[in-house]
């Protein structure tokens, strides 16, 4: 980066700042991953000079004849990734490929059926906090106060008393597996669109790991940088039928022009995505996440769902007597990175809930398996139980050294 030193000392100093932290600390913030290199690489370049609005071959720019090969390749290796009859990669985030999808879908005024948001549901599935709630009427289903697993019961009664035009699939703080299948009968029972939002699980969907949300629903939303390993973004695939109307609700219909240096680096991750090694990746982050959901329950820490069958973990606070927010903090000042994170049926605001969310994704990248899994589960059931405990947090402070030296990531980058 030798001009941005110069130009930007400012702005080169806090990423190297930033830098450093993600080398140097435990990343389990269960949405976050290290993307390769090469899709760095591919981000920084010039094709973030291009207008492109429009499609391949249908531009309302000219120049464009190397972007639109690029889209090409992008658009090619998403349908033989996800197996899908038709691919969008333009929308920026999961967020807008969410809004594109209602909006390809849904007239103001219709009905969705979504999961709670304290029951592991996402913001734009319909918050009361997001502009979906005011452009549509939201029902939510949630998960069983028993088992804390999706109750597919109740979700077909709710489906059947409000029949609504969507049903939404998918979550941001569900640890185990969704019946996409099982949620698609319900919504070809009620002739209601069925929208999975895999954004958590699309790397163990295509290293199939997880249900398939595939050839179970209409249409399936995913951003590219969680499981999948790659840019910060998002696409929607769908079936062919409905591929004129998703690209003209993502163009023009929310978005102007994309970003096509990050489309770019959409078609590197999933060409990455596609290897053997990925596969293998995946399959070792749910054994991570497994091993930690054991070391962690072995400490009588208890978990939401009594476990987990992603990369995902959500801890119940509450029988150890601090909040989400202190747990995060606590595991913070020792260089571990969590979310604080509502719990289903949680009485505390989501600004400081009950739970504390964790995640094996970018400590698989790194390569961390599962004897170093045992350890830092170890470590963070013992500051949990012990929070105000100086010579605990030094003890972590020093596990995290060990582990960030011995599994060092990104190496070729300066600090
Ligand atoms: N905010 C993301 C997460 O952390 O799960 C979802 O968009």
């Amino acid at each position: 980066m030798k001009n941005l030193t110069k130009i930007d000392p400012e702005i080169y100093q806090e990423i190297i700042k930033e830098t450093n932290r993600q080398k140097n600390g435990l990343i389990m913030i269960a949405s976050e991953n290290f993307t390769s290199e090469a899709v760095l690489e591919t981000m920084a370049t010039v094709l973030s000079n291009k207008y492109a609005e429009g499609y391949p071959d249908k531009r309302y720019y000219t120049g464009n004849q190397f972007i639109d090969n690029i889209e090409t390749y992008c658009i090619e290796r998403a349908k033989k990734l996800f197996q899908a009859e038709h691919v969008n990669v333009q929308p920026h985030s999961g967020t807008s490929a969410n809004l594109a999808a209602y909006f390809a879908l849904l007239k103001p005024g219709d009905k969705i059926l979504s999961m709670d948001l304290s029951h592991g549901g996402h913001l734009s599935h319909g918050s009361k906090a997001s502009l979906v709630s005011q452009l549509y009427q939201i029902s939510h289903y949630g998960v069983d106060p028993k088992t804390e697993t999706i109750d597919y019961d109740q979700l077909t009664k709710i489906a059947l008393a409000e029949k609504p035009q969507l049903i939404i699939s998918g979550a941001s703080s569900y640890p185990r597996q969704i019946d996409f299948a099982k949620i698609n009968q319900i919504a070809q029972k009620i002739k209601a669109y069925h929208l999975a939002d895999i954004a958590h699980i699309a790397g163990l969907c295509v290293a199939n790991l997880h249900h398939s949300a595939i050839n179970n629903a209409d249409v399936i939303t995913t951003t590219t940088h969680k499981t999948l390993r790659g840019p910060r973004s998002a696409v929607i695939i769908a079936k062919s039928e409905l591929a004129q109307k998703i690209d003209k609700a993502v163009f023009p219909g929310i978005q102007g022009g994309p970003l096509e240096h990050i489309i770019a680096a959409k078609a590197v991750c999933f060409k990455q995505a596609m290897s053997a090694k990925f596969k293998k990746d995946q399959q070792q982050t749910i054994k991570n996440a497994t091993t930690l959901a054991q070391t962690l329950l072995a400490n009588n820490i208890r978990l939401v769902s009594g476990g987990t069958d992603t990369h995902l973990i959500l801890i119940d606070l509450r029988p150890l007597k601090i909040t989400g927010k202190q747990a995060a903090d606590i595991l913070a000042k020792a260089n571990i990175y969590t979310n604080f994170n509502v719990i289903p049926f949680d009485d505390q605001p989501a600004n400081n809930p009950s739970g504390l969310r964790l995640g094996a994704a970018a400590l698989t990248t790194q390569g961390l398996k599962e004897t170093e899994m045992q350890l830092i589960g170890q470590t963070i059931a013992d500051i949990l139980k012990n929070p105000n405990t100086e010579n605990l947090q030094n003890k972590a402070k020093e596990l995290v050294e060990e582990l960030t030296n011995k599994f060092p990531i990104y190496q070729e980058l300066s600090c």
